[in-house]
């Protein structure tokens, strides 16, 4: 981040679980996308991890745990933002997957508008910034992520003007039209721009943004160089697709014993190609869809039966929310009609896991896979896509990709699919099946060169980079006039804002 300074870092979930065990408390590392890309700056750069750490708090204004990690090699804090059952069922089931999860991804039928959400939403948010605010010192970086923690950068900026902030939106901001349906859509975009950069996946969603802030707020906008005017500030929205460490997937892709475990696999399931598909098990992710596509090719293309197998794992996700329960017994529904139909001897067409798998696993299975099936009705960028692409050490394999996954824009050379035409995708699976060898390696080779050439270290530097062009142009000694008026103060923990 800047060229002075630690990151405190401030997302939902963070790079730890806390589990209560007979008594004890079991740390437990995390897997998430996020984690694999910002855990090696916090551990070279040292700085704070404040984030919810996945367990009920009895007490709603009580201490949470600080620890140093990795409890290994300690390099960074990991502070956790203690969440009451109620806060967990208001905050995070509530307003922020049950209304603004759908609301970006274009479900407008699945919204939730409640009051009584958006107050738990504001109550935790302002949870969230004062335990940022504790931790941030002058020269640090607060680096906010995602739509749980929008009201956070206006927060911290009411109450250390000079603060440094990034904000990272990582899912679709959607169209002016759908996100003006929100109640509070004025408060959420207030509480935004209180950041100095609020970054996204694509240009479009930094364009939705602008336009939004624009209508909502009369706020100035420049859709040249993605910048907005917000109370004396001119605050970037550029757009910075998020990067995988493409050289940790390639060297774990490299490695006997994973290889291994990939031929294990394709021996088990036991037929000329594999299909493979894996995502939280989400509406978004265009599962159901995928399911009927591969239903219809095994019927007009009775010559893959006993020779084409998808396997599909479906990791467990917001299952206290009822449509994601309702979306398991219709995705398990239609495996079960599907095998039925079309089992044969040892073949079953279908191989389903609900269930997550270790990271290792998961590249065995992206090394078993001739065709990866990456078909989301919406998604922000989609890191499962890249991380495919990179796993393929030997140049081959087909990946077949939504059009509308952020990934899509980068990912050109993939066979790019529209998930509700169901004749389109059977259309592109013959296509992938058929595809020569030769022509594989064409594409999978450009792939490849995109997903390297803009990895997590190129998404990072993106971040450095304008923060220290800020710093540059900024005026010194307004800043310093500013510090001398109380920088370090902690404001009280009753205060609400936005
Ligand atoms: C959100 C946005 C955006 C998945 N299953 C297992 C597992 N994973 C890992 C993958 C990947 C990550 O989780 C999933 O990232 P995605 O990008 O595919 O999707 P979301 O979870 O919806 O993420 C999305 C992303 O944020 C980043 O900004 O791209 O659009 O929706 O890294 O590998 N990892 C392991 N076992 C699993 O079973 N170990």
């Amino acid at each position: 981040m800047g060229k002075e300074g630690k990151i405190v870092l401030v997302s939902n979930r963070g790079s730890y679980t806390l589990k209560e065990t007979g008594g004890q408390t079991e740390v437990v590392p995390a897997i998430s996308g996020l984690v694999s890309a910002v855990e090696p700056v916090l551990k070279e750069r040292g700085g704070v991890w404040v984030a919810w750490g996945g367990r009920e708090a009895a007490d709603p204004g009580g201490p949470g745990l600080r620890m140093r990690v990795p409890p290994e090699e300690p390099s960074y804090f990991f502070a956790e933002v203690p969440l009451t059952a109620e806060e967990i069922r208001l905050y995070y089931h509530g307003f922020t997957n049950g209304a603004l999860w759908p609301l970006c991804h274009y479900f407008l039928e699945k919204c939730r508008y409640d009051p009584l959400e958006w107050a738990a939403y504001r109550q935790v948010n302002n949870k969230f910034a004062l335990a940022a605010l504790a931790e941030a010192g002058e020269g640090d970086t607060v680096w906010v992520n995602d739509y749980h923690l929008a009201l956070v950068p206006s927060i911290l900026r009411r109450h250390r003007p000079y603060l440094k902030q990034v904000f990272f939106w990582h899912i679709p901001f959607p169209h002016y039209d759908l996100f003006a349906t929100l109640p509070w859509a004025r408060a959420l975009l207030r509480g935004l721009l209180g950041s100095d950069i609020i970054a996204f996946h694509l240009v479009d969603y930094s364009h939705n943004f602008l336009q939004a802030v624009n209508k909502l707020l009369d706020a100035p906008v420049d859709y040249n160089s993605l910048t907005v005017r917000w109370n004396g500030r001119k605050i970037m929205v550029p757009a910075w697709p998020m990067g995988i460490d493409f050289e940790a997937f390639q060297k774990l892709a490299r490695e006997p014993g994973i290889r291994q475990r990939a031929e294990d696999l394709r021996r088990q399931i036991g037929v000329e190609k594999i299909a493979l598909a894996i995502e939280r098990l989400d509406y978004t992710k265009g599962i159901l869809e995928r399911l009927v596509a591969f239903e219809r090719f095994l019927e007009e293309a009775p010559e893959w039966r006993g020779r084409l197998a998808l396997l599909q794992i479906a990791v467990p996700s917001r299952t206290a929310i009822p449509a994601y329960r309702q979306l398991r017994s219709q995705v398990e529904e239609a495996v079960g009609r599907i095998n039925g139909r079309f089992s044969e001897g040892s073949y079953r067409p279908i191989h389903y896991f609900w269930r997550g798998i270790p990271r290792r696993e998961l590249v065995s299975y992206y090394l078993a896979a001739d065709l990866m099936l990456v078909t989301p009705l919406r998604d922000g960028l989609n890191l499962v896509a890249k991380e495919y692409v990179a796993s393929r050490v030997d140049g081959t394999g087909v990946l077949i990709l939504s059009r509308f996954a952020g990934a899509a824009r980068e990912l050109r050379e993939a066979l790019i699919v529209n998930p509700y035409d169901i004749e389109g995708m059977v259309a592109a699976l013959r296509t992938a099946l058929a595809m020569p060898l030769s022509q594989q390696k064409q594409r999978l080779f450009r792939l490849q060169e995109q997903v390297r050439r803009c990895d997590v270290r190129w998404w990072i530097a993106g971040f450095q980079r304008a923060l220290l062009e800020r710093e540059i142009k900024e005026d010194e000694s307004v800043r310093r006039t500013i510090r001398l008026s109380g920088y370090n103060r902690i404001p009280s923990t009753s205060a609400v804002d936005a």
